[in-house]
């Protein structure tokens, strides 16, 4: 039994299938990403939810955490999280331990694509310091998104 076990709307009803387009961005994502790591192996992964966090200036940030809520055989197998970026950047620190100081970091920009995976699927990660100032909406006139970052984990449960 995960926590995502129980799936249902607001009405009661099932909530639709993940979009293919999701689907295959995750896995031309992990291919791509394997064909960059030589020996390490990245294993591939078929998403089968969506988790979404918008942060704003009010919400802005995600403390270290672990991602254990997908089955015991997905994190046993290391399959990978793929996160995708929606608007303002933000900062993802992560380490293999909670040690503020053992800390990396890397900013996350629209767009941009995070996998982790295999050997990296337990590190502690998190997102803080949201920079409202980075993104525009008229650089994606299509979308409603206001003002903030909106980011999309795909996973196999
Ligand atoms: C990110 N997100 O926003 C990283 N973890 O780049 C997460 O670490 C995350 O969005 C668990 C559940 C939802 C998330
Ligand atoms: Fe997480």
């Amino acid at each position: 039994m995960t926590k995502y076990e129980k799936r249902f709307r607001s009405d009661g009803s099932e909530p639709p299938p993940l979009p293919y387009e999701f689907i295959s961005l995750a896995e031309n994502a992990i291919q791509d990403a394997q064909s960059h790591m030589g020996e390490v192996e990245l294993p591939s992964m078929c998403p089968d939810i969506c988790v979404a966090n918008f942060y704003s200036s009010i919400l802005g940030q995600l403390n270290l955490h672990q991602d254990c809520d997908e089955s015991s055989d997905s994190l046993k197998r290391g399959l990978p999280v793929v996160s995708i970026s929606i608007g303002s950047s933000m900062k993802f620190v992560y380490g293999h331990s909670e040690d503020e100081n053992e800390l990396d970091d890397v900013l996350l920009e629209t767009g941009d694509v995070l996998i982790f995976g295999g050997k990296s699927r337990h590190i502690f990660h998190g997102v803080k310091e949201l920079n409202s100032h980075s993104y525009h909406r008229q650089e994606l006139p299509e979308s409603k998104l206001t003002s903030g970052r909106l980011n999309l984990t795909l996973r196999q449960i």
